[in-house]
């Protein structure tokens, strides 16, 4: 690597040449159809870093037609799954060896923290795709025993062709997380990265190239989700789509698969997921949790700890601490390995989030720190925490995606609970107690697909991750994942020459 120092971050990493622009189909860059660009942004001083090629739906039209071609008649689905797996395995080889340069472009593009995109975000694109590398050759299906005298089995076959529709807080690992699971299923795909981040996704386009996944495999269509993202949504020849993202769009999306083939549809949506705090916590501890919770990746992280709920016996004493900490919490360049947030992605997110800051002061909520913009350009929030919070303001409600904590005090077990079900969402929840039976309780009465206790972003890639009620359905990580990507087929004959 030219540069193992996080600290001393090289002039020339911290300037990566931007190498791939154009549209990935079948094996080859190219440009789209229409010749038209879009501007992507560098959120640290809102200037632009390049112009990428916009895909639109005749160039995933192609795509497609690349990804189906290689679906009926390539090698890929019907390899030995070994095989596959190999493949996989130098493809998440070279990911490593890339490491340093994907993590400046990650930090460019999108404000992520160089230091956390090197150390977390691009070793995990590389051990996502290891994981489902190791099971690609243990597919396989059951013999069924059957009441009658017929022998039955049921194979495990790959879906089809996948559209892979993925949002900008996390461009490595959503495109690790979903490419790879379909990879190992032995499908073929098209992946739209957000307009706000494409770097890392063509990039890695180039690097399935050169690890040996036949053309056709794995296209990758940068595009704006209204024309590319919604081509592919409405696709007659697309057989799932897997989406993270908005609430908003992932409804119009089921409604374009209704409107169009009834492909099959993974959701991925917002969440408001409380964090519960109960009297006998470490205080200390929970500060950090909390803190961490709702200001890891600046906020924009699905499963934030955006509602925090604080028994009343600790809440002086925890308040006192997180607004501490909340106020030596330092935001800024996000190559300085001293920085624990960098800015928010783009001036569309950044006035959205201080919007909802104004809205928490008009709502009547107390603004114990934090609250405005930081610096003279680009799009930088101080760390924002409120405090008595009521269920029905809009900031206890809605998903901010930002570094905006809503802060409530409660009295009973049964009051938590109640409370945090209040909402619309049901991505995670995190619970931090020294007690079993309260964990227990808790734990199996909050209705969301993640549920941490004394801990919080406790990701593996063996743990299934998805959500439920308005969060969405169909599960990303572990062997779930695997499933979205494959369809049962039964098969049936009879046992002896019996006279049908
Ligand atoms: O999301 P969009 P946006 C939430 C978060 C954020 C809000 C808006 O609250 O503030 O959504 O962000 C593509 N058909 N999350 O507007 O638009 C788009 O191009 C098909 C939560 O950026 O949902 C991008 O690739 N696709 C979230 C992807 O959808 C469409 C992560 C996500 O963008 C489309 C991101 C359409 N009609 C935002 N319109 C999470 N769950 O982690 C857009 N897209």
């Amino acid at each position: 690597s030219q540069n193992s120092d996080d600290s001393s971050a090289s002039i020339f990493v911290k300037n990566p040449t931007i190498k791939f622009t154009k549209l990935f189909i079948n094996g080859e860059f190219v440009d789209s159809i229409s010749g038209k660009t879009f501007e992507t942004i560098d959120p640290r001083t809102g200037e632009v870093i390049a112009k990428i090629a916009e895909g639109d739906k005749e160039d995933v039209d192609l795509a497609v037609k690349a990804a189906r071609q290689a679906f009926d008649h390539g090698t890929w689905p019907r390899l030995p799954g070994s095989e596959r797996g190999r493949i996989m395995m130098k493809f998440a080889d070279l990911i490593e060896e890339n490491a340093e340069e994907l993590a400046a472009l990650e930090t460019i593009d999108g404000g992520k923290l160089f230091s956390m995109n090197k150390a977390m975000d691009i070793p995990q694109a590389a051990s996502s795709l290891r994981y489902y590398a190791g099971a690609a050759d243990k597919i396989h299906g059951e013999v069924l025993k059957m009441s009658r005298e017929l022998h039955g089995y049921t194979l495990q076959e790959p879906i089809g062709v996948v559209g892979h529709i993925i949002p900008w807080n996390f461009p490595s690992i959503m495109f690790s997380v979903k490419v790879s699971p379909a990879l190992a299923a032995g499908c073929t795909m098209v992946v739209k990265p957000a307009e706000q981040t494409p770097l890392t996704a063509l990039f890695y386009a180039h690097l399935a190239k050169l690890a040996g996944i036949p053309n056709g495999v794995l296209n990758v269509v940068s595009g704006l989700g209204s024309t590319a993202g919604s081509a592919i949504s409405s696709h007659m020849d697309i057989d799932v789509v897997s989406f993270t993202g908005s609430t908003e769009v992932g409804r119009k999306i089921l409604q374009a698969a209704a409107a169009s083939n009834l492909k099959v549809v993974s959701l991925e949506l917002g969440g408001k997921s409380p964090l519960i705090i109960f009297d006998d916590a470490d205080v200390d501890m929970a500060a950090d949790l909390a803190l961490f919770g709702i200001l890891y990746n600046k906020g924009e992280i699905c499963v934030a700890s955006s509602r925090v709920y604080v028994q009343e016996g600790i809440y002086e004493e925890l308040v006192k601490k997180l607004v501490e900490k909340a106020k030596a919490w330092v935001v800024g360049d996000p190559f300085d390995p001293k920085v624990q947030q960098g800015p928010q992605v783009d001036k569309k997110q950044f006035e959205k989030i201080l919007s909802y800051i104004e809205q928490g002061k008009g709502e009547g909520a107390t603004l114990l720190t934090g609250g405005k913009p930081l610096g003279e350009k680009g799009y930088f929030i101080e760390p924002t925490i409120f405090a008595e919070v009521k269920e029905e303001m809009l900031i206890a409600k809605d998903e901010i995606f930002g570094p905006v904590m809503a802060l409530a005090k409660f009295k009973t077990i049964e009051e938590a609970i109640k409370r945090a079900n209040n909402t619309r969402y049901g991505l995670a929840a995190g619970i931090v107690t020294k007690d079993l039976n309260v964990a227990n309780t808790v734990s199996r009465s909050i209705r969301a697909g993640t549920i941490w206790i004394n801990c919080y972003f406790a990701f593996d890639n063996d743990i299934p991750f998805g959500g439920y009620k308005m969060s969405g359905f169909g599960k990303d990580f572990g062997l779930e994942a695997l499933h979205k990507y494959l369809q049962v087929k039964s098969v049936v004959t009879p046992l002896y020459n019996t006279p049908w």
